[in-house]
């Protein structure tokens, strides 16, 4: 890891930047935005089925998810990169995902004044899903012991970056930037099909009730697990053995992890951190 930007990046992310920083959006383009773990993978499915879960059984069937919506700024490997998925998606709009902080995203989404979907979820749901990610994801920074990660997570010091600056700026960018719908995870638990209607009225779709309960099925959590073209069993550089990627999907999950003082450690860097925003999450619904 190093500063990148002012931001912690690894490699994988920032070894193309120049064509991520060119990248070419169009107007139609639909960019789900995201901190990592925040449930980029359900979002992109609920946007997939709305698109496109009627009239491509092929999609749906075959290919992973993480290829219909290319990663922007990955580069890895023998894989193609992010902005070379994206160049040759065939789909009208296109889905693209990034993890960018807002002030990294390429000139491109807001000149062409593309469509963005930004899902947020709790810090501390949000930050015992990374520690799990960072165990399993062999790409990712060994993230130590669990106190060592969460410490390690107040001072910002993960990939892409500190949550605080990353909710929070996408907040603010939403007041002058109508073309952004800002969700939130613990209101997807809470109730889906609320999100989904959401969802469709700011992208202009018109669904009827009985795709919308279809599309509400196909993303729930256990669906979505026992579903091989969301649960990203086909990446080899993930160990499930160690943690699966469709891990609990629960808002309330970092009881489990926090003991009473790394909450109260956690509840001081929070205000101090976020004291200049408005915007609010629920730890428990
Ligand atoms: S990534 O790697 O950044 O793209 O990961 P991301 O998809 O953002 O986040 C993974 C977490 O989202 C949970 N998830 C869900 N929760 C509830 N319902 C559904 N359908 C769902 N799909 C994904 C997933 O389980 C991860 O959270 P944790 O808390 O680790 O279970």
């Amino acid at each position: 890891m190093f500063d990148f930007e002012g931001i912690s990046m690894t490699r994988c992310f920032t070894d193309n930047w120049e064509k991520v920083q060119n990248f070419q959006a169009r107007p139609d383009d639909i960019l789900i935005a995201t901190y990592p773990k925040a449930g980029t993978t359900w979002v992109s499915y609920i946007l997939d089925l709305l698109y496109f879960g009627n009239d491509d059984l092929e999609r749906q069937t075959s290919q992973p998810i993480y290829m219909r919506i290319p990663f922007l700024e990955l580069c890895f490997q023998e894989f193609s990169t992010g902005t070379e998925m994206a160049d040759n998606l065939p789909t009208s709009p296109r889905l693209i995902k990034t993890h960018l902080p807002v002030q990294l995203v390429p000139k491109s989404f807001w000149e062409q004044n593309s469509r963005i979907v930004y899902l947020a979820r709790n810090a501390k749901d949000n930050a015992v899903s990374y520690f799990h990610f960072d165990r399993m994801n062999m790409v990712q920074p060994e993230p130590g012991d669990w106190n060592s990660f969460i410490q390690k997570f107040m001072k910002g010091k993960n990939v892409f970056g500190p949550w605080y600056d990353h909710v929070s700026g996408w907040w603010e960018k939403k007041q002058t930037y109508p073309n952004l719908l800002y969700l939130f995870y613990e209101d997807l638990v809470e109730d889906t099909g609320r999100e989904v209607e959401r969802l469709s009225s700011f992208l202009g779709l018109s669904t009827s009730v009985e795709e919308r309960e279809k599309i509400i099925k196909g993303v729930q959590f256990d669906a979505m697990k026992q579903n091989n073209m969301t649960n990203h069993v086909t990446l080899p550089f993930m160990d499930f053995k160690i943690s699966p990627f469709m891990r609990k999907g629960k808002v309330g999950d970092w009881k489990c992890h926090f003991t009473v003082a790394q909450n109260e450690q956690f509840d001081e860097v929070y205000k101090q951190k976020m004291k200049k925003t408005t915007v609010r999450f629920r730890t428990e619904i």
